[in-house]
């Protein structure tokens, strides 16, 4: 893509032009005229000159879309040659050291489609500031380092709008003229902008109190729309066990009188954490179980924790800029993966995480928008909110926890807090903190932080009479900007197997005692900090059998030429469940892999086989591990496998041999399928504890594996279930692999389903992603279609994730439809939404960015759809940062 004379190129920017703000805000009041076509905004800033700026440094305030009517200083209205205005603010010179600025805008929140800033969803006026909102609001110096407190009066018209809601606690209310009434907010803590919120609407409240352990009460409320009124209970249960959690385990209890949740429909995320007041995509609040599956439960708990956690690493503790982002997110993220695994079961909860990274982190990371966990430059803030801040981020705090043991991670904590509390700060400053609470040097951790790829760690090993040693080399592959890569500190976790399938006792020679931390008799940490090292272990029996990288220690590749025994022996044996998982994926894998790159048929040895059998009739394992275990990585999983080996992908040949496997499992184990089904059918009472949580999955994976077959009475225990199910979860299966087909019969069930739950928008979108993900030859010409239903909008983001978002990313085969058909469907839908949601619209633009791993003819006209786009001149700088890297990968690599 060219720069053209009417497109100015977005700006860059870097973190190390990074300076502190110049002007500080003491006070914010803010009067909020709120009405949907026209709202007015009078903003009162209580300024003061920084210490360290220039008394000639000028006030920057960012502003966008808004209508300014009046700036007065110091009682004085400012003429409008006394300030610079251009479409991203306001430059105000030579004011007074001390000064009060009134500001006056005008917002229309009707016409705000990119969700931003404040907008309305379906009647209800609520807002979003993170990263860069509350610039569509007001004028402000819209960055996290400016930390204020606020006081905020809303006024709208009652009847609309009876609740009016904002951060911090109500002060005041009461009746206005003309049947209007306002309230008044007061937030006591200061906080950065981007946390500011506010909503006003015709919501249903429910009410909970919670008594921290000193004694306090706090007031819950989660508002919803009133039709939504009995699906509140599960999230309200779930922040209180969260609120629970973090003053056991983290000795964090929380600060507030008043903690409120509000559900929307219209929503860019997930979840934003604004203080006191978050705000929540509904999915991530109502349920019940007629309506949301086990892992929309799982979710709903997940994300209830982790914006509740932000009121401590986000909120009192805030990032000084954004290229700190993983300074709250990642952590934010950790401390909600340990709360579910309390909650739920820790096992399951790691692979469940480990999947996640392994199939969405590592493609980031083998791509062109790879970046560090702490990126050098962005053009758009919003595309930085990624799997690699995320949960490559979380990872790399799970590093530290493993390196320092819990008690030294917990003292850095600690550190961090006293610290930092009511401060904008850097990951810097958080790995000081870790470094001087536990008299450790962090500095070559740090290059996780700053270098981007994941990390391969190849394990050789040698045996020589009794001395056990294992080699292990560290590479990381050249990212974008990055060519040469330091070794990081990176923590393996390993135990030794006889071949009983007993583990050994631990003793590691001097030579390196040093670098091995032992956990228990017979468990220990290696640290790798070299690019090759050698750890050797006395008293070790013939025949061994090492389990490495145990509970996924460190985000990296792990390459042990395991032979398939070897993988076999650890399914069976090993007590670290990550480990049993990971072996059965890389069998699995390595099969499949073979035959997409021979382009043959699938072959399953005997052995194989017998081992799925075992994890079938395994009954005294955990169902949900042994779900986890039978479930073949994805499709998407094995290209990415295939582009690392440098082969091209053929989409056709992964989808063929990946359903193969499937079919051929299924016909060698139906029996044992169907005795699997059977023992974990229920008695139609919906519990929604971990076991039967578990024993869903197994049941719904057999299930999966016999809709593969012709055989009748598997296909008649699909369509069981089907009209007998109890609950989501079984219903949402059983349609899902009856969406393959389309058969009268076969369309009949979706329409039926579609009647009886038209008027619930969240099983809508499953209605809608289940067949998105279809095997049908017309899928495509369907997902048109429903694109013209009544339920469908562009400009919900839900209804879009759900069909184009599932349709590109979950559905290989046709989405890479050999006559590129595919392609142009989704280019043409990006264009669509730029136009309104650039935030949305940036992000659907991710799989087209792979083209190079794909074979020629396919990837010639993926570039071409992504050169489209580039040659639209008014693209919204989200879509011209993330096409301009897909297009700038010159070398055509594997
Ligand atoms: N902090 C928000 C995400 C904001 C995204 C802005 N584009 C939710 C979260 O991570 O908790
Ligand atoms: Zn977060």
């Amino acid at each position: 893509m060219h720069a053209s004379a009417s497109r100015p190129i977005p700006k860059t920017v870097r973190r190390d032009a990074y300076t502190p703000p110049p002007w500080l805000v003491e006070h914010v009041n803010l009067d909020i005229d709120l009405d949907p076509e026209c709202t007015t905004v009078h903003s009162t800033l209580q300024l003061k000159r920084a210490p360290h700026a220039p008394a000639t440094a000028p006030l920057h305030l960012d502003g966008r879309d808004l209508h300014l009517e009046q700036i007065k200083c110091n009682g004085v209205i400012l003429e409008a040659d006394t300030y610079t205005q251009d479409s991203s603010g306001l430059i105000l010179h030579e004011l007074p050291e001390d000064c009060t600025l009134k500001l006056s805008t005008r917002i229309n929140p009707s016409v705000n489609t990119a969700l931003e800033g404040l907008y309305l969803s379906a009647g209800i006026l609520c807002t979003q500031c993170e990263a860069e909102g509350f610039r569509r609001i007001t004028f402000f110096p819209d960055r996290p380092d400016v930390m204020a407190r606020y006081t905020t009066t809303l006024r709208a018209e009652r009847k609309r709008f009876p609740a009016l809601l904002c951060n911090g606690n109500l002060v005041a209310e009461g009746k206005l003229e003309d049947e209007r009434h306002f309230a008044t907010w007061e937030d006591p803590f200061p906080k950065p902008a981007y946390l500011f919120a506010l909503v006003a609407g015709d919501l249903h409240c429910h009410t909970h109190t919670y008594r921290t352990r000193s004694g306090r009460d706090i007031l819950l409320q989660i508002y919803v729309e009133q039709r939504n009124a009995d699906k509140c209970e599960y999230a309200m249960h779930a922040l209180q066990k969260a609120m629970e959690w973090d003053e056991e385990r983290f000795d964090l209890e929380c600060d507030l009188e008043r903690y409120m949740i509000v559900a929307v429909d219209d929503f860019n995320m997930g979840a934003m954490e604004n203080k006191g007041l978050n705000i929540f995509n509904s999915r991530y609040v109502l349920a019940r179980p007629e309506t949301a599956t086990d892992a929309d439960f799982l979710g709903i708990e997940s994300v209830i924790a982790h914006e509740y956690f932000h009121n401590w690493t986000g909120n009192r503790i805030t990032c000084r800029d954004w290229f700190q982002l993983s300074l709250k997110e990642g952590l934010t993220v950790f401390r909600d993966q340990e709360f579910s695994a309390d909650m739920n079961s820790a096992a399951i909860q790691r692979i469940e995480d480990v999947r996640l990274l392994q199939n969405h982190q590592f493609s980031e990371d083998a791509g062109p928008t790879a970046h560090p966990v702490r990126p050098e430059e962005y053009i758009e803030i919003n595309n930085f909110y990624t799997v690699t801040i995320y949960h490559k981020g979380a990872e790399v705090i799970r590093m530290l926890k493993t390196i320092l043991g819990w008690e030294g991670f917990l003292r850095g904590m600690r550190s961090y807090v006293e610290r930092h509390d009511g401060e904008a700060v850097t990951i810097d400053d958080f790995i000081a903190a870790m470094e001087d609470a536990n008299a450790i040097d962090l500095s070559q951790f740090m290059r996780w932080y700053t270098q981007a790829g994941t990390p391969e760690v190849h394990l050789s090993t040698s045996h020589s009479g009794s001395d056990f040693s294992l080699t292990l080399r560290q590479t990381c592959p050249t990212t974008p900007g990055q060519k040469h890569k330091l070794p990081f500190m990176l923590p393996v976790k390993i135990a030794l197997f006889d071949a009983q399938g007993n583990k050994c006792s631990l003793h590691p020679q001097k030579g390196c005692a040093s670098q091995v931390r032992l956990e228990n008799d017979y468990e220990a940490v290696l640290l790798l900090d070299s690019p090759e090292q050698t750890f050797t272990f006395s008293e070790v029996p013939a025949d061994i059998t090492p389990s490495v990288l145990r509970e996924f220690s460190a985000p990296v590749k792990m390459d042990n030429h395991a032979e398939h025994s070897t993988l076999i022996f650890i399914l069976r044996y090993d007590d670290d469940a990550v480990s049993r998982w990971h072996a059965a994926q890389s069998l699995m894998l390595d099969k499949m892999l073979d035959a997409i790159i021979a382009n043959t048929a699938v072959v399953l040895e005997n052995e194989l086989l017998e081992a799925w059998r075992a994890v079938l009739q395994d009954n005294s394992s955990d169902p949900a591990l042994r779900a986890l275990i039978l479930t073949l990585p994805t499709q998407g999983y094995l290209a990415e496998h295939l582009a690392h080996r440098e082969e091209k992908v053929d989409p056709d040949i992964v989808h063929r041999v990946h359903t193969d496997t499937r079919r051929i499992l299924a016909q060698n184990l139906i029996e044992t399928l169907k005795d699997c089904y059977a023992l974990c059918l229920d008695n139609g009472t919906y519990q929604l504890t971990p076991a039967a949580i578990g024993q869903r999955s197994l049941k719904n994976v057999a299930l999966s594996y016999l809709a593969t077959l012709e055989d009748a009475e598997a296909q008649d225990l699909v369509w069981q279930q089907y009209l007998h199910a109890t609950n989501m979860t079984d219903l949402n299966t059983a349609l899902s692999l009856l969406a393959h087909k389309s058969s009268p019969r076969h369309i009949q069930a979706l329409e039926e389903f579609y009647t009886r739950w038209c008027e619930d928008s969240l099983v809508v979108d499953k209605w809608l992603a289940l067949q998105a993900r279809a095997d049908r030859e017309d899928c495509l010409e369907q997902i048109k279609q429903l694109m013209q239903h009544e339920c469908f909008s562009l400009k919900n983001p839900n209804r879009v994730r759900a069909l184009i978002g599932t349709f590109t990313q979950s559905n290989m085969v046709h989405f890479h439809a050999a006559d590129g058909s595919g392609y142009i469907f989704l280019r043409q839908q990006i264009e669509a939404l730029d136009r309104f949601n650039p935030q949305i619209g940036a992000r659907l633009a991710t799989p087209l960015l792979r083209w190079p791993m794909y074979e020629p003819q396919r990837s010639a006209m993926m570039r071409t759809e992504l050169e489209r786009l580039g040659d639209n001149p008014h693209i919204s700088a989200d879509l011209y940062e993330m096409v301009s890297q897909g297009l700038n990968q010159n070398t055509i690599k594997g």
